[in-house]
């Protein structure tokens, strides 16, 4: 018999542990542990240029979220719709580049979930301060849904609302923490999934926010 970890949330795996969340979705517990202090100086030099703001849904409501970009495009919302811009619509300039160390660390990870010559162009930064979520949702702008989605936490923790193909399916809470990191793709690349609002706390290196990194190939 395999060794298993049922009735363990996954943030209570050991490190290391590679959970499998459905056919194609893997949380890697702690992948990212020993880089958080390094991706954390990243995200600052990033902001410094390209700061963090809540964008307007095309529906006219303000996100909770506060989002920036780095890489060829980024990731915009405003009440004309989603879609990915090569331009910060703040400033009108290109967003900073990516960093080799995310790029890396989003390729490696993508290899360990099971999908190799993983290159992406766009990093989508989340902010989430207390009380912030991400409503279930569908991850639709990308023009490949064979690329998969890598996703690094930092910071506090949080819930990851993990759903299926149909909004109606009930979704399965996850745990995650800072240095945790997940893979989506294959037959999990639609399915819905969102953030649980998030609980007060504080992070030696954010304070009383949790970041998290999305790496796609988009364009
Ligand atoms: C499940 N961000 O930016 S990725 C997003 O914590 C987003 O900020 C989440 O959802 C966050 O769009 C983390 C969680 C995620 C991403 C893609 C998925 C879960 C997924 C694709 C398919 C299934
Ligand atoms: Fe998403």
């Amino acid at each position: 018999m395999m060794p298993s970890n049922q009735g363990l949330f996954p943030s209570e795996a050991p490190l290391g542990e590679r959970v499998e969340l459905s056919q194609g979705a893997v949380l890697l517990r702690g992948f990212a542990a020993s880089e958080v202090p390094a991706l954390v100086e990243a995200v600052d030099e990033i902001q410094a240029l390209a700061p963090f703001r809540r964008m307007i849904t095309p529906g006219g409501h303000r996100m909770s979220v506060a989002m920036t970009n780095c890489g060829e495009a980024g990731w915009v919302t405003d009440r004309t719709g989603y879609r990915y811009d090569s331009r910060d619509p703040e400033t009108g300039r290109p967003w900073p580049p990516m960093p080799d160390l995310l790029k890396k660390l989003a390729g490696r990870a993508a290899a360990a979930g099971g999908f190799s010559r993983f290159v992406p162009d766009v990093c989508l930064i989340n902010r989430y301060n207390p009380g912030t979520r991400l409503s279930l949702h569908q991850d639709r702008d990308e023009h490949d849904y064979q690329q998969p989605i890598v996703s690094v936490s930092i910071g506090l923790p949080a819930v990851f609302l993990f759903g299926g193909g149909e909004r109606t399916e009930r979704p399965r809470r996850i745990r995650v923490e800072s240095g945790d990191v997940a893979v989506w793709g294959g037959p999990a690349r639609l399915n819905f999934h969102g953030v649980a609002p998030l609980r007060d706390g504080f992070d030696p290196l954010v304070g009383n926010c949790r970041i998290n990194l999305t790496f796609r190939k988009a364009l």
